[in-house]
């Protein structure tokens, strides 16, 4: 076997160094080449060279076919510069995991996600856990799901622990890679195992995933059985829209985008100008939601 351009996909990173998964399904902990431009992440082709039986180094990362980013403030420069980082690659849905309650449902850190699934060409998907607790939620989840299918977003709402929630699930993500990302405790991880029958926790991206305690500290690759993949991300407690401009926010509503050129103005942001286009033919459930995060990215 050749020791160069061995092809592999990255299952998870962590201090430095990725556990890839090459073609023959050896899974190897392998070091970053010098010249990557980039750090590799979970779900990212890479090319390796096979330094020995154990060792191994990322030369090449593939060109993307998605990207999931989050903007990220950089506490070293001071200032306040900002930073995209790379959740997770080639992806092509994501999977937004909020609770009915514990922790309660944020429908502000579900449509800054929205914004950024669109803005990665990812198709959102959302998945309404603990069911079970539906008598302690603060506002009817039935609700929430009927207004995000209104701006196109389709959704569940499930008891995870059940084979019916794991079901509805996989029929949701239909064979396809989705990353799955939400709050921390609202129960991605378990939802993770029971789609993925619990085939966690083996060789080398044990090593690096921490995965079998509480909390996911490492994005982490899992295989759906019957294709495609699961991309189980670390919680997360805010997701910034900062560095996004109105320009942005309307490129990632795809159809506000397409209408936006038919508007009077140029720099129109669709909230009621003079010939704006997009006030007579974007969905008005669409509109409303980009005009909500239109105001919030306005306001800092
Ligand atoms: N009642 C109820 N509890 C659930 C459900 N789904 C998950 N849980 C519980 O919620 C807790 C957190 O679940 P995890 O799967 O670890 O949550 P997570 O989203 O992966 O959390 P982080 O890795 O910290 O981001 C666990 O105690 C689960 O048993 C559900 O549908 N109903
Ligand atoms: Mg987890
Ligand atoms: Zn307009």
């Amino acid at each position: 076997m050749s020791t160069h351009d061995v092809p592999g996909i990255v299952l998870a990173v962590g201090g430095g160094l990725a556990a890839v998964r090459t073609e023959t399904g050896k899974e190897r902990i392998a070091k970053f080449a010098g010249r990557l431009e980039e750090r590799p992440v979970a779900g990212d082709r890479v090319r390796l060279f096979m330094e020995d039986e154990e060792g191994a180094r990322i030369d090449v990362i593939e060109p993307r076919t998605t990207e999931l980013r989050r903007q990220q403030r950089m506490r070293s420069e001071g200032e306040r510069a900002m930073k995209e980082q790379v959740l997770a690659a080639n992806a092509e849905c994501v999977l937004i995991v909020a609770s009915v309650t514990d922790p309660p449902l944020r429908r502000g850190l579900i449509d800054r996600i929205l914004v950024a699934a669109w803005r990665g060409g990812l198709e959102p998907l959302l998945a309404i856990t603990k069911e079970d607790l539906s008598n302690r939620a603060d506002e009817s989840p039935e609700a929430v799901l009927s207004d995000y299918a209104a701006i196109g977003v389709p959704g569940v709402l499930i008891d995870v622990r059940t084979d019916a929630g794991a079901d509805a699930v996989r029929e949701l993500i239909g064979g396809r890679t989705a990353a799955v990302i939400g709050h921390s405790g609202v129960g991605k991880s378990t939802l993770v195992n029971a789609l993925t029958g619990g085939t966690l926790t083996i060789g080398a991206i044990h090593e690096l995933s921490g995965r079998g305690r509480h909390t996911t500290t490492t994005a982490t690759w899992l295989d759906l059985p019957g294709g495609g993949g699961l991309i189980d991300l670390p919680g997360i407690r805010s997701f910034s829209l900062a560095g996004i401009t109105p320009h942005d926010l309307a490129d990632a509503f795809g159809d506000i985008a397409d209408s936006a050129t038919k508007c009077r103005f140029s720099d129109c942001r669709h909230v009621g100008e003079a010939g704006c286009a997009v006030e007579s033919t974007v969905e008005p459930a669409r509109l409303a939601s980009y005009r909500k995060l239109l105001e919030e990215l306005e306001r800092g």
